[in-house]
């Protein structure tokens, strides 16, 4: 049986080799705080799910102004960790980034009775092994496209780069660093490591300029170059080779798959403060909040739905 992750890579790999002229990043995008787009002249969807989350945007949509606002307070109190009665820029932060870490946790919980096989709580890499390679050990096959072996022995290094304490088994935290290594600082070598080994086909440890492109284009016949292939050239002599030695060492790599100029939770932060700080003291009071809880909850339809207000948590 395929498991979520074998699945991912296996449909990756797929999609990237059959489709040669498709241009294919490595690039790990952060999460969008939305996707919806953002238009504030339209209406404030974009910031309600970067408040709030998907989830929790949809819920408001169907409050009523009063009940919005008595919850847009609470929420406020729970944003104000150092509760001296103000919402600053980097509590806003904070808080946009944890709705938007949110649906990864929630992704690791949908996904983590199928690994806790003996439900004590705690994924052994014994068990993942068993879940996701299972069939594969029962009944090595070696004429398959995918070599399992090989992708066993990756995953165990990253289990074992992800179970911090060394114990071989992985708590919550654990698990999601290991399935999510691209938001946790101790993960970034590993990422690195595993997107180098991919493209790095002579085996020197760094990636070249022809390595680069032959993993993202592969030539078919005659068939003209497109035009993005001559541009990805340029743009790994100009900013991936950034010490011009004409290959990609792990730093370089580390830069051009997790760029990190562009944070989109502390820009939402600053546009939501922005749009509240009616006494532009540069920090936010509830009452700054509750006054324009349009832009962070608030909704214009009508038609209220009355369980919604029966909501555990509030
Ligand atoms: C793997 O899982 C199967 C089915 O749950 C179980 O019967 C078997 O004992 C497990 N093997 C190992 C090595 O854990
Ligand atoms: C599969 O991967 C393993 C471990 O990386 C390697 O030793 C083995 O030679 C590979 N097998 C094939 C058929 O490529
Ligand atoms: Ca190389
Ligand atoms: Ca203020």
């Amino acid at each position: 049986m395929m498991r979520p992750l074998l699945m991912c890579f296996i449909l990756c790999v797929v999609y990237g080799s059959s489709k040669p002229t498709e241009q294919k990043t490595r690039v790990l995008h952060q999460e969008p705080l939305s996707h919806v787009e953002h238009d504030d002249n339209k209406n404030y969807d974009y910031d309600h799910e970067a408040f709030l989350g998907q989830d929790e945007a949809k819920t408001f949509e169907h409050l009523p102004p009063e009940e919005s606002k008595r919850r847009l307070g609470i929420i406020v109190d729970k944003i104000d960790s150092n509760k001296d009665g103000f919402i600053s820029e980097e509590e806003l932060k904070v808080w946009i980034k944890s709705a938007q870490k949110k649906h990864i946790y929630d992704s690791v919980e949908h996904q983590w009775k199928d690994f806790d096989m003996n439900g004590d709580g705690r994924i052994s890499w014994d068990e993942y092994k068993n879940v996701t390679y299972g069939s594969y050990l029962d009944d090595p096959q070696t004429d398959t496209e995918y070599n399992y072996t090989h992708m066993m022995l990756r995953d165990e290094r990253r289990f074992k780069a992800a179970d911090t304490d060394g114990d071989l088994i992985a708590d919550k935290q654990e698990f999601t660093a290991f399935l999510h290594p691209e938001d946790h600082e101790h993960m970034k070598d590993i990422v690195v490591q595993e997107t180098v080994e991919d493209i790095d086909k002579n085996g020197d440890g760094f990636i070249d300029l022809k390595e680069y492109i032959g993993d993202m284009y592969t030539a078919e016949g005659d068939d003209e170059e497109p035009e993005w292939v001559a541009t990805e050239r340029q743009q790994f002599s100009e900013f991936r080779d950034k010490n011009h030695d004409g290959k990609m060492d792990k730093e370089e790599t580390l830069d051009w798959i997790l760029p990190s100029d562009y944070d989109h939770a502390e820009a939402e932060a600053q546009h939501l403060l922005h749009e509240s700080d009616t006494n532009k003291d540069g920090k936010l009071t509830k009452k700054e909040i509750l006054d324009k809880y349009d832009v962070f909850v608030g909704s214009q339809v009508t038609d209220f739905g009355e369980a919604l207000l029966r909501h555990d948590e509030f």
